[in-house]
């Protein structure tokens, strides 16, 4: 088969509306977000969705490549590691005697990209790109393999419609100079390192262009630059194809350059097409593990299928030594930076659709370990303190000053204050061992983590006259308000952390005691300090009022100033703008869910109606100021029954990144948001949960879905679980695995393997 003959197929877009997401035209002011939305990633590789339009000089514009764990220091900012772009390897341009052929936007009388989600592939069409003398219509796609994360792939077709003249089209790499040092260029290969931090990176590539299937021979311009020149005729078929290879070094052990150069021969061999299917393959397997399928609300569909598609971009199961950032792998937001994000809002999926991704995220936490350790220390604390910005080290990489949204300069104290994420890490280690009971996991990493962090609680909590553990001068996910004593969601979590770390004493001392003695001796844990860890986790402040229910957020803050946010409603800019910082920390105004939070993630800690108790006081209270926001409020929403609430935060948080009404999305899309779609579709409307036993799902589902049909791993099972409020009835499939207890409404049923079980909902509590 020819090229021209089959890579038209490539550019075909998905016909299903529910797995594309479109940009038409250009719009200069959303172009930003627009790029960060359609970027294409593998975890390893994440290149902005810039698009074949161009704004100056080029036709096809830098395209920012990330590359997972590429971070450095600034030579004018030692203390903050950021992630270092890779060069641009998508640069094309077409010359035509006259100079090179300029596409001003205004110039396209129709551009069209296309975000494939279900085969991972970003594409675009342009039609008659005028030049004076030249007519083209013009594909374009590209992706970065999920079979081989270190391929990237461009392909472009062009259609010459009129115009008979010389062309030349140049292909480079641009930005080759640019943040890294350059150790060698070549025609088919770079290579850099960082300034600082001594990591290595190594680009190799090969590009070819054949017109009307016939390879034109390129000329060397230098390196990583090439150039094909022939004579246009209108019905000329172009086809042009790149791939690169990109490796990254982490020390001098690896030949960056022979490895890169193996994996452009491997891409090489399996050719274009080898490529985009053993790609599409790939792509193929994460749906079939993790697809979400609403009926009856084609919005809420799209939304989902987005998250998932950048859920299932952002992790890398084959890399230990990185984890995902609040941007993922989209944009610059937060330099790359880890925090809870990854362990509250994106672990969860991963846990139960991909438990290989979701153990290197936590094989990351322990190798940063000795980062977290160091930190404590160096505060004057015992165990493990996790760095609220986590760059590869584990050191705190948090600026300690940042603009605001007012635009003044002003502290940031949560690198010292918001200290709760290490209760996080610990949460996601837990949750990971209760649904894939990974042996290995647990005693070579998690326990350790478990131990470490309920350490690091039980020296930070204080004893005080009141006979009380406090834990004083902290901030809670609720960052307006700092300096805080006693935030319930941090000493509950805290609490909770100790019980989950004494649980795993146990069970290492029953089951695997040869293990347990020597994990113990290396920490230098006796039972002593055991002991005290048990005073502290019984006499923890929670700020609890057993009259009301409710939870104090902080001690003091029923004090604070109500402000009724109805009288705010319509606002465009966070609260924290609008009443000024300091009136904020004075009143009851909270940025995010906080007891919120604590309630979605640990509702055992909330008893009867405390769960609404709580819900109805603090979500009025609540600015969302962050995108965590919303998604967690749905998903407790929906556990509450509230499905029209559940169902109006769904949306608010899947406007996030869809919508075109505003630009947050210029930075990178919001991966914590996404991940909260999928919590809040999951956990919220279908009710999942787990116990001991099995699963258990409790549906709630909003009055529009006429279907709610998902996919999760449970202990070495793939389960399919489709929820049907017209028959009322939970469909579940164990795809592979044996049988297993489902609980629904509390009603324990037999799955057994590969035999569909319709369980009535009937007995829904
Ligand atoms: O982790 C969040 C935090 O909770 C609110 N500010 C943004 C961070 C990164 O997403």
């Amino acid at each position: 088969m020819t090229d021209s003959a089959t890579m038209d197929q490539v550019f075909v877009p998905t016909a299903d509306p529910d797995w594309v997401i479109l940009a038409d035209g250009y719009d200069s002011l959303r172009e930003v977000s627009v790029e960060s939305r359609f970027s294409i990633s593998n975890g390893f590789l994440g290149v902005r969705g810039v698009r074949s339009t161009t704004r100056g000089d080029r036709w096809v514009v830098p395209a920012r490549t990330y590359v997972a764990g590429l971070f450095d220091t600034s030579g004018s900012n030692q203390a903050t590691q950021a992630l270092v772009p890779a060069a641009d390897w998508l640069r094309v341009r077409i010359l035509l005697p006259g100079g090179p052929l300029l596409h001003h936007p205004g110039d396209v009388s129709s551009h069209r990209m296309t975000l494939d989600l279900r085969r991972g592939t970003l594409r675009s069409e342009g039609r008659h790109l005028k030049a004076p003398d030249l007519g083209l219509h013009v594909h374009t796609s590209r992706l970065v393999s999920l079979s081989d994360r270190a391929i990237g792939l461009q392909l472009i077709r062009m259609e010459i419609e009129d115009g008979e003249l010389d062309v030349t089209l140049e292909a480079s790499f641009e930005g080759t100079e640019l943040g890294l040092v350059t150790d060698q260029l070549r025609q088919d290969l770079g290579l850099w390192h960082t300034s600082h931090s001594r990591k290595y990176l190594a680009m190799a590539s090969m590009a070819a262009l054949q017109v009307n299937d016939r390879d034109i021979p390129p000329s060397a311009l230098g390196p990583l630059k090439s150039s094909w020149a022939w004579k246009s005729r209108p019905g000329q078929v172009i086809c042009f194809q790149r791939f690169v290879a990109i490796v990254r070094g982490d020390t001098k052990d690896i030949d960056p350059a022979k490895e890169v150069r193996d994996k452009l021969n491997q891409a090489k061999g399996l050719g274009w097409r080898g490529v985009v299917a053993a790609h599409e393959a790939a792509w193929l397997s994460r749906w079939r593990s993790s697809d979400v399928e609403v009926d009856g609300d084609a919005g809420a569909q799209l939304a989902l299928r987005f998250a998932l598609y950048h859920l299932n971009s952002a992790a890398n199961p084959e890399d230990e030594r990185v984890s995902v950032g609040a941007r993922a792998l989209t944009g610059d937001d937060y330099h790359g930076h880890v925090f809870w994000d990854t362990e509250i809002f994106l672990l969860p999926f991963y846990i139960l659709t991909w438990p290989e991704a979701a153990r290197a995220l936590l094989m990351y936490r322990f190798h940063t370990l000795d980062g977290a350790r160091a930190k404590a220390a160096g505060m004057g604390w015992r165990g493990a303190l996790y760095a609220w910005e986590s760059a590869d080290t584990g050191a705190e990489m948090t600026p300690e000053r940042v603009i605001g949204p007012d635009h003044q300069v002003i502290d940031v104290l949560c690198g010292k204050q918001e200290q709760h994420i290490s209760a996080d890490v610990a949460y996601a280690v837990w949750q990971y061992w209760q649904v894939t009971r990974d042996e290995s996991f647990l005693l070579d990493a998690g326990a350790e983590i478990l131990l470490e962090t309920a350490r690091f609680w039980s020296s930070r909590a204080v004893p005080e006259a009141d006979g009380r553990c406090h834990i004083r001068g902290v901030i809670g996910p609720d960052e307006y308000h700092e300096h805080i004593d006693d935030n319930a969601y941090t000493n509950v979590m805290a609490r909770w952390n100790i019980q989950r770390a004494l649980d795993v004493v146990a069970l290492l001392r029953t089951r695997w005691p040869a293990r347990w003695t020597g994990l113990a001796a290396r920490l230098d844990l006796k039972d002593g300090e055991l002991t005290a860890w048990l005073h502290v986790e019984d006499t923890m402040a929670t700020g609890l009022d057993p009259t009301t229910g409710l939870f104090e957020q902080f001690n003091g803050y029923f004090a604070l100033e109500d402000i009724d946010l109805a009288n705010y409603a319509g606002r465009t800019v966070p609260m924290d703008v609008v009443l000024g910082r300091e009136r904020v920390q004075k009143s009851q105004v909270v940025k995010q869910a906080d007891v919120v939070a604590l309630l979605g993630l640990l509702p055992e800690e909330f008893v009867g109606d405390m769960k609404s108790a709580n819900f109805r006081y603090y979500e009025p209270r609540c600015s969302h100021g962050s995108s965590l926001s919303p998604a967690m409020h749905g998903l407790v929403a929906a556990r509450l029954g509230d499905t029209d609430m559940a169902l109006r935060f769904f949306r608010q948080a899947a406007a996030i990144d869809l919508a075109d009404t505003h630009a947050a999305t210029d930075g990178g899309v919001h991966i914590a948001a996404l991940g909260g779609l999928w919590m809040l579709a999951v956990f919220g409307f279908a009710g999942l949960s787990w116990r001991d036993d099995g699963l258990a799902i409790d549906p709630q589902l909003p009055k529009e879905w006429r279907s709610l049909k998902f996919r999760v791993q449970w202990r070495q099972r793939s389960l399919v679980l489709s929820i049907d409020p017209g028959q009322q009835t939970v469909e579940a499939i164990v795809e592979s695995g044996d049988p297993m207890a489902l609980f629904v409404g509390g009603q324990p049923n037999q799955i057994s393997s590969g035999a569909t079980a319709v369980i009535p909902i009937v007995s829904l509590s």
